[in-house]
């Protein structure tokens, strides 16, 4: 029988369960799955954790996430084709939910697939090796619990593992003498901890956008965003403010290329994440930075050196569960045999076409343009249904939304994709609104 080894049961490893989940449930024969999961639970960055550097047994904790995060998206540009957020908590919630009941939907599917049988839990991978002869992968994994390692043949390898948890951390001239804290955003865990102090930022995207927001919410005094390449450039409320790249530390003193000079008190490196997969040979390892459509991966999915190792998820994200179900359904119908992969000539050219068009494109608008297309494209040959067009209104909608003010776009109600419901409104708005549990939320 075909095996499949699926590595990690964060979003993208649960959709690709669901997605051979589904299979069976429609009466179609489905290889033996085995999902090697390192946490105790599923659920992946979703899952929080206090822990920074290493969690209990000594392996890298995961979540790079942190109290009071709400979703930085609105919940109906994620929302799974199958399964609404309406038939999860069985009733229409505000658009942009806090972490706790958006991790309780995500696995909230999972629970209800019967899937959890396939998952082994405490299980890290440490290495996969491919044999040219055999056409089979041997993979190693050690379980947490026992200490023990297990060597086991593969047919396939599906690869999520995720890209957002090993930090990107440059070094800036002086820092190793200053005299605050410096962390990455990786191991950022309460706002509350900045509260009255003068807060640098380094970065310019996402996580740059919601720390420093976060940090001014819960009381920092000041917050600086330093930028390498363009500031972000909204109307920020009082307090925030974005200077080009910082050129050294004196002291608490930050100087800036522009000649400007910053007190500061604590450091947070919102520089990124690496694409970091140690338990794969160079041959099999994606090495990409964080971009719409990464390379050498047909359809953004298939290694085309070696079609039987499958990537999920490693693209840069507008779209998350959504496109990762797509994504898992394709993998699906790949290792089903009912898509016939073109040669590995044709499949690069394929991927080219995409990588050229990413590279020319301008702005946030045509760059959701450019992931809706790659959804639609991977749903043609699919049995997965989402109104993708709804999606793509919604994140232009929202991304106006953060350009009139990037404090108020919380505040707003998106349309459902999957039931055409628009959300109700929050109780609160966003930003005087510190309670962040499911409670709360739900009402
Ligand atoms: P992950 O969630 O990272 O899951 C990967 C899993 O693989 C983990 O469970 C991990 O333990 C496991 N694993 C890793 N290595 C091994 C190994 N060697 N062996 C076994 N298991 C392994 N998305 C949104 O839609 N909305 C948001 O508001 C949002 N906010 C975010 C905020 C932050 C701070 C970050 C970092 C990301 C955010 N995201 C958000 C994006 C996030 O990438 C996705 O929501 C989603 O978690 C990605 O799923 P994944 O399965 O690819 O990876
Ligand atoms: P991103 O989106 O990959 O952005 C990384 C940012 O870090 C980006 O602005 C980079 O600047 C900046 N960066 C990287 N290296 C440096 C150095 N050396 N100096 C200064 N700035 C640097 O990661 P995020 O963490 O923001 O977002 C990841 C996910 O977390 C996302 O899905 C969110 O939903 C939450 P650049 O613009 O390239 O010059």
């Amino acid at each position: 029988m075909t095996r499949v080894a699926i590595i990690g049961a964060g979003p993208c490893g649960l959709s690709q369960l669901r997605a051979f989940r589904s299979a069976a449930d429609k009466g179609m024969e489905i290889p033996e799955i085995v999902c090697f999961e390192r946490q105790s639970d599923w659920g992946g960055l979703w899952n929080y954790t206090w822990r920074t550097g290493t969690d209990e047994h000594g392996e890298p904790a995961h979540s790079s996430m942190y109290r009071y995060l709400w979703s930085n998206g609105p919940k109906e540009c994620l929302e799974f084709g199958d399964y609404s957020f309406e038939e999860h908590f069985g009733k229409p919630i505000p658009s942009f939910p806090p972490r706790e009941p958006l991790r309780d939907y995500i696995v909230g599917r999972a629970d209800k697939s019967n899937i959890r049988d396939w998952v082994r839990f405490n299980h890290a991978v440490r290495d996969v090796q491919f044999n040219n002869e055999t056409g089979q992968f041997t993979l190693r994994a050690t379980n947490l619990v026992d200490n023990e390692d297990t060597d086991e043949l593969f047919d396939y390898v599906v690869v999520a593992t995720g890209h957002f948890s090993v930090p990107n951390i440059p070094q800036i001239e002086g820092i190793d003498t200053f005299p605050g804290r410096v962390i990455h955003g990786h191991d950022f865990r309460d706002a509350v901890e900045f509260a009255g102090q003068q807060v640098l930022v380094v970065g310019a995207s996402y996580s740059a956008e919601d720390i420093a927001l976060q940090s001014l919410k819960y009381g920092a005094k000041t917050v600086t965003c330093t930028y390498r390449t363009g500031a972000m450039g909204f109307k920020w409320p009082e307090g925030i403010e974005e200077l080009p790249l910082v050129d050294r530390f004196e002291g608490n003193t930050a100087y800036f290329s522009n000649g400007d000079t910053r007190e500061i008190d604590s450091v947070i490196l919102c520089t990124g994440y690496l694409h970091h997969f140690p338990f794969l040979p160079e041959n099999l390892r994606l090495a990409t930075h964080n971009r719409l459509y990464p390379g050498t991966l047909y359809k953004g999915v298939v290694w085309i050196d070696n079609p039987k190792v499958i990537y999920l998820g490693m693209q840069d994200q507008y779209y998350t569960f959504s496109m990762f179900d797509a994504q898992a359904w394709y993998a699906r119908e790949i290792i089903l045999g009912h898509i016939k992969l073109p040669s590995a000539s044709e499949m690069t050219v394929d991927a080219k076409s995409w990588q050229d068009r990413e590279e020319a494109l301008e702005d946030p608008i045509q760059d959701i343009d450019f992931q809706t297309d790659y959804c639609k494209d991977l749903c043609r040959e699919l049995d997965y249904d989402l109104d993708w067009d709804i999606t793509a209104e919604n994140f232009k909608h929202w991304e106006h939304h953060k350009e009139e003010n990037i404090v108020t776009y919380r505040d707003k109600a998106h349309r459902s994709p999957v039931t055409g419901t628009t959300a109700p409104l929050h109780h609160a708005d966003w930003w005087s609104e510190m309670d962040d549990t499911a409670k709360s939320f739900l009402g």
